[in-house]
Protein backbone atom coordinates (compact mmCIF):
# COMPACT_ATOMS: atom_id res chain seq x y z
CA UNK A 1 0.00 0.00 0.00
CA UNK A 2 1.41 3.32 -0.99
CA UNK A 3 1.59 6.25 1.75
CA UNK A 4 -1.11 8.90 1.54
CA UNK A 5 1.16 12.06 2.45
CA UNK A 6 4.55 10.12 0.49
CA UNK A 7 6.44 13.05 -0.86
CA UNK A 8 4.07 15.81 1.52
CA UNK A 9 5.74 18.00 4.00
CA UNK A 10 3.77 18.86 6.66
CA UNK A 11 4.11 21.44 9.86
CA UNK A 12 2.29 20.76 13.01
CA UNK A 13 2.34 23.62 15.66
CA UNK A 14 0.78 22.65 19.24
CA UNK A 15 2.60 19.68 20.93
CA UNK A 16 2.85 20.29 24.46
CA UNK A 17 3.54 16.59 25.36
CA UNK A 18 2.54 13.20 24.09
CA UNK A 19 -0.75 13.63 25.25
CA UNK A 20 -1.47 16.54 23.13
CA UNK A 21 -3.99 15.82 20.15
CA UNK A 22 -1.30 17.85 17.89
CA UNK A 23 1.18 14.95 18.46
CA UNK A 24 -1.28 12.05 17.60
CA UNK A 25 -2.18 13.86 14.12
CA UNK A 26 2.02 14.70 13.82
CA UNK A 27 2.24 10.47 14.16
CA UNK A 28 -0.38 9.79 11.79
CA UNK A 29 1.55 12.03 9.67
CA UNK A 30 4.51 10.75 9.98
CA UNK A 31 3.03 6.85 9.40
CA UNK A 32 2.08 8.30 6.00
CA UNK A 33 5.10 8.98 4.82
CA UNK A 34 5.11 12.81 5.46
CA UNK A 35 8.56 14.95 6.46
CA UNK A 36 7.46 17.31 9.24
CA UNK A 37 8.39 20.30 10.59
CA UNK A 38 7.65 21.06 13.82
CA UNK A 39 7.06 24.25 16.32
CA UNK A 40 7.33 24.65 20.09
CA UNK A 41 6.11 27.01 22.53
CA UNK A 42 9.23 28.89 24.95
CA UNK A 43 12.40 27.00 25.78
CA UNK A 44 10.54 24.72 28.39
CA UNK A 45 8.77 22.62 25.67
CA UNK A 46 11.67 22.70 23.16
CA UNK A 47 13.10 18.99 24.85
CA UNK A 48 9.69 17.92 25.21
CA UNK A 49 9.12 18.37 21.30
CA UNK A 50 12.53 17.38 20.57
CA UNK A 51 12.40 13.84 22.57
CA UNK A 52 8.83 13.14 20.66
CA UNK A 53 10.31 14.41 17.60
CA UNK A 54 13.24 11.25 17.55
CA UNK A 55 10.57 9.23 16.84
CA UNK A 56 8.79 10.44 13.68
CA UNK A 57 10.12 11.52 10.30
CA UNK A 58 11.22 15.23 11.49
CA UNK A 59 13.35 17.36 9.31
CA UNK A 60 13.23 20.62 11.30
CA UNK A 61 12.25 21.64 15.16
CA UNK A 62 11.24 25.43 15.10
CA UNK A 63 10.52 27.66 17.75
CA UNK A 64 6.74 29.66 17.40
CA UNK A 65 4.98 31.40 19.46
CA UNK A 66 1.79 32.71 17.85
CA UNK A 67 1.39 35.88 19.54
CA UNK A 68 4.33 37.17 18.04
CA UNK A 69 4.72 38.34 14.63
CA UNK A 70 8.20 38.27 14.60
CA UNK A 71 7.69 34.31 15.46
CA UNK A 72 5.22 33.86 12.68
CA UNK A 73 8.01 36.08 9.99
CA UNK A 74 10.97 34.05 11.51
CA UNK A 75 9.11 30.36 10.90
CA UNK A 76 8.39 31.95 7.00
CA UNK A 77 11.76 32.43 6.55
CA UNK A 78 12.95 28.76 7.91
CA UNK A 79 10.59 27.53 5.79
CA UNK A 80 11.57 29.63 2.98
CA UNK A 81 15.57 28.30 3.73
CA UNK A 82 14.41 24.83 3.57
CA UNK A 83 13.97 25.30 -0.28
CA UNK A 84 11.12 22.79 -0.29
CA UNK A 85 7.07 23.74 -0.51
CA UNK A 86 5.06 23.00 2.81
CA UNK A 87 1.92 21.27 1.74
CA UNK A 88 0.05 20.67 4.67
CA UNK A 89 -0.51 22.79 8.10
CA UNK A 90 -2.20 21.82 11.61
CA UNK A 91 -2.64 24.44 13.91
CA UNK A 92 -3.52 23.09 16.91
CA UNK A 93 -3.25 25.11 19.71
CA UNK A 94 -5.48 27.12 21.94
CA UNK A 95 -5.35 29.31 25.06
CA UNK A 96 -7.57 31.14 27.36
CA UNK A 97 -6.72 32.74 31.16
CA UNK A 98 -8.17 29.71 33.48
CA UNK A 99 -10.41 31.91 35.65
CA UNK A 100 -11.93 32.45 32.48
CA UNK A 101 -12.79 28.59 32.50
CA UNK A 102 -14.25 28.51 35.60
CA UNK A 103 -16.29 31.55 36.45
CA UNK A 104 -19.26 33.07 34.53
CA UNK A 105 -19.05 34.12 31.13
CA UNK A 106 -20.61 37.35 32.22
CA UNK A 107 -17.07 38.01 34.12
CA UNK A 108 -15.01 37.35 31.18
CA UNK A 109 -12.56 40.87 31.46
CA UNK A 110 -11.58 42.54 28.23
CA UNK A 111 -8.16 41.03 28.66
CA UNK A 112 -9.67 37.69 28.92
CA UNK A 113 -11.46 37.71 26.29
CA UNK A 114 -8.57 39.44 23.64
CA UNK A 115 -5.87 36.86 25.07
CA UNK A 116 -8.42 33.75 24.10
CA UNK A 117 -9.22 35.15 20.78
CA UNK A 118 -5.40 36.29 19.82
CA UNK A 119 -4.30 32.64 20.66
CA UNK A 120 -7.02 30.67 19.83
CA UNK A 121 -8.38 31.94 16.35
CA UNK A 122 -6.10 35.01 15.30
CA UNK A 123 -3.43 32.92 14.75
CA UNK A 124 -4.82 30.73 12.79
CA UNK A 125 -5.12 34.09 10.12
CA UNK A 126 -1.32 34.88 11.05
CA UNK A 127 -0.35 31.19 10.99
CA UNK A 128 -2.27 31.34 7.38
CA UNK A 129 -0.23 34.23 6.25
CA UNK A 130 3.13 33.08 7.08
CA UNK A 131 3.02 29.40 5.20
CA UNK A 132 0.93 30.65 2.05
CA UNK A 133 3.97 31.80 0.59
CA UNK A 134 5.61 28.23 0.77
CA UNK A 135 2.71 26.49 -0.16
CA UNK A 136 3.53 26.91 -3.65
CA UNK A 137 1.92 23.36 -4.53
CA UNK A 138 -1.01 24.34 -2.97
CA UNK A 139 -2.17 21.99 0.03
CA UNK A 140 -3.99 21.99 3.26
CA UNK A 141 -4.21 24.07 6.30
CA UNK A 142 -6.50 22.52 9.09
CA UNK A 143 -6.90 23.64 12.85
CA UNK A 144 -8.93 21.80 15.71
CA UNK A 145 -11.89 23.03 17.25
CA UNK A 146 -14.33 22.41 19.51
CA UNK A 147 -18.80 22.06 19.67
CA UNK A 148 -18.32 24.34 22.29
CA UNK A 149 -18.35 27.07 19.39
CA UNK A 150 -21.74 26.54 18.84
CA UNK A 151 -23.63 25.22 21.82
CA UNK A 152 -23.80 26.23 25.37
CA UNK A 153 -20.97 23.92 26.89
CA UNK A 154 -20.47 24.29 31.27
CA UNK A 155 -17.55 26.36 31.76
CA UNK A 156 -16.08 26.38 27.86
CA UNK A 157 -16.92 30.37 28.07
CA UNK A 158 -15.08 32.53 26.20
CA UNK A 159 -13.17 29.67 24.35
CA UNK A 160 -16.54 29.25 22.78
CA UNK A 161 -16.65 32.36 21.41
CA UNK A 162 -12.66 32.29 20.22
CA UNK A 163 -13.60 28.48 18.56
CA UNK A 164 -16.78 30.21 16.43
CA UNK A 165 -14.30 32.82 15.23
CA UNK A 166 -12.00 30.53 14.45
CA UNK A 167 -14.11 28.08 12.72
CA UNK A 168 -15.72 31.50 10.75
CA UNK A 169 -12.01 32.90 9.94
CA UNK A 170 -11.84 28.94 8.24
CA UNK A 171 -14.41 29.83 6.05
CA UNK A 172 -12.92 33.13 4.57
CA UNK A 173 -9.34 31.64 4.75
CA UNK A 174 -10.88 28.72 2.56
CA UNK A 175 -12.53 31.48 0.29
CA UNK A 176 -9.56 33.61 -0.13
CA UNK A 177 -6.89 30.63 -0.33
CA UNK A 178 -8.95 28.17 -2.79
CA UNK A 179 -7.46 29.93 -6.05
CA UNK A 180 -4.29 29.12 -5.01
CA UNK A 181 -5.19 25.63 -4.31
CA UNK A 182 -4.98 25.57 -0.56
CA UNK A 183 -7.91 24.26 1.09
CA UNK A 184 -8.77 25.37 5.01
CA UNK A 185 -10.87 23.43 7.03
CA UNK A 186 -11.57 22.47 10.79
CA UNK A 187 -11.70 18.99 12.75
CA UNK A 188 -14.28 19.29 15.75
CA UNK A 189 -13.01 16.80 18.23
CA UNK A 190 -15.13 14.71 20.58
CA UNK A 191 -13.36 15.42 24.52
CA UNK A 192 -10.19 14.07 24.91
CA UNK A 193 -7.96 13.81 28.02
CA UNK A 194 -4.83 16.58 27.54
CA UNK A 195 -3.34 19.01 29.19
CA UNK A 196 -6.09 21.23 27.70
CA UNK A 197 -8.48 19.30 29.43
CA UNK A 198 -6.60 19.32 33.02
CA UNK A 199 -8.46 20.30 35.56
CA UNK A 200 -11.49 20.90 34.04
CA UNK A 201 -14.24 20.27 36.60
CA UNK A 202 -16.05 17.06 36.08
CA UNK A 203 -14.19 16.25 33.16
CA UNK A 204 -14.56 12.28 33.82
CA UNK A 205 -18.15 12.67 34.49
CA UNK A 206 -18.15 14.32 30.63
CA UNK A 207 -16.38 11.28 29.40
CA UNK A 208 -18.88 9.02 31.44
CA UNK A 209 -21.86 10.64 29.86
CA UNK A 210 -20.64 10.36 26.11
CA UNK A 211 -19.29 6.71 26.78
CA UNK A 212 -22.51 5.93 27.53
CA UNK A 213 -24.80 8.52 25.24
CA UNK A 214 -22.41 8.70 21.84
CA UNK A 215 -23.71 6.42 18.73
CA UNK A 216 -20.20 5.03 18.97
CA UNK A 217 -20.84 4.20 22.65
CA UNK A 218 -17.24 5.39 23.03
CA UNK A 219 -15.62 8.94 23.82
CA UNK A 220 -12.76 10.15 20.76
CA UNK A 221 -9.59 8.22 20.32
CA UNK A 222 -6.82 10.71 19.48
CA UNK A 223 -5.60 8.63 16.83
CA UNK A 224 -9.17 9.00 15.03
CA UNK A 225 -8.66 12.78 15.20
CA UNK A 226 -4.81 12.20 13.48
CA UNK A 227 -6.44 9.90 10.68
CA UNK A 228 -9.10 12.68 9.68
CA UNK A 229 -5.88 15.26 9.49
CA UNK A 230 -4.10 12.69 7.07
CA UNK A 231 -7.33 12.40 5.25
CA UNK A 232 -7.67 16.23 4.87
CA UNK A 233 -3.73 16.76 4.36
CA UNK A 234 -3.96 14.38 1.39
CA UNK A 235 -5.71 14.24 -2.24
CA UNK A 236 -7.91 12.10 -0.68
CA UNK A 237 -9.54 15.38 0.68
CA UNK A 238 -9.27 17.66 -2.46
CA UNK A 239 -12.66 18.69 -2.62
CA UNK A 240 -13.10 19.27 0.85
CA UNK A 241 -12.68 23.40 2.09
CA UNK A 242 -14.03 25.73 4.94
CA UNK A 243 -15.77 22.88 6.62
CA UNK A 244 -15.97 21.50 9.84
CA UNK A 245 -15.32 17.49 10.23
CA UNK A 246 -17.01 16.12 13.37
CA UNK A 247 -14.35 13.19 14.43
CA UNK A 248 -16.42 12.82 18.27
CA UNK A 249 -18.12 9.22 17.66
CA UNK A 250 -20.93 10.71 16.66
CA UNK A 251 -21.60 13.12 19.83
CA UNK A 252 -22.80 16.04 17.77
CA UNK A 253 -26.11 14.61 16.32
CA UNK A 254 -27.95 13.87 19.30
CA UNK A 255 -30.19 15.60 21.06
CA UNK A 256 -31.62 15.51 24.48
C1 LIG B 1 -12.23 23.37 28.34
C2 LIG B 1 -12.90 24.16 29.28
C3 LIG B 1 -14.16 23.83 29.74
C4 LIG B 1 -14.80 22.70 29.26
C5 LIG B 1 -14.14 21.92 28.35
C6 LIG B 1 -12.84 22.26 27.88
N1 LIG B 1 -14.50 20.75 27.71
C7 LIG B 1 -13.51 20.34 26.88
C8 LIG B 1 -12.45 21.25 26.96
C9 LIG B 1 -15.78 20.08 27.95
C10 LIG B 1 -13.57 19.14 26.01
C11 LIG B 1 -11.11 21.15 26.24
N2 LIG B 1 -11.13 21.98 25.00
C12 LIG B 1 -11.99 21.52 23.92
C13 LIG B 1 -10.38 23.13 24.86
O1 LIG B 1 -10.45 23.73 23.80
C14 LIG B 1 -9.52 23.63 25.93
C15 LIG B 1 -8.87 24.81 25.84
C16 LIG B 1 -8.11 25.40 26.92
C17 LIG B 1 -7.79 24.76 28.10
C18 LIG B 1 -7.05 25.42 29.08
C19 LIG B 1 -6.73 24.80 30.42
C20 LIG B 1 -5.52 25.41 31.05
C21 LIG B 1 -5.42 26.89 30.87
N3 LIG B 1 -5.96 27.46 29.77
C22 LIG B 1 -6.66 26.75 28.83
N4 LIG B 1 -7.00 27.36 27.67
C23 LIG B 1 -7.69 26.70 26.74
O2 LIG B 1 -4.84 27.57 31.70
Amino acid sequence: MSKLLEGKFALVLGIANKWSLAYAIAQAFSREGATLGLTYLGDRQKPVVEELAADLNVAAILPCDVTKDEDLAALTASLQAMNRPVHAVMHSLAFANREDLARPFLETSRAGFALAHDVSAYSMVAVARAVAPVMTEGGSISTLTYIGSTRVVTNYNVMGVAKAALEASTRYLASELGERNIRVNAISAGPVKTVSARGIKDFSSILDSISSRAPLRRTTDPAEVGDTAVFLASDLGRGVTGNCLFVDAGMSIMGV
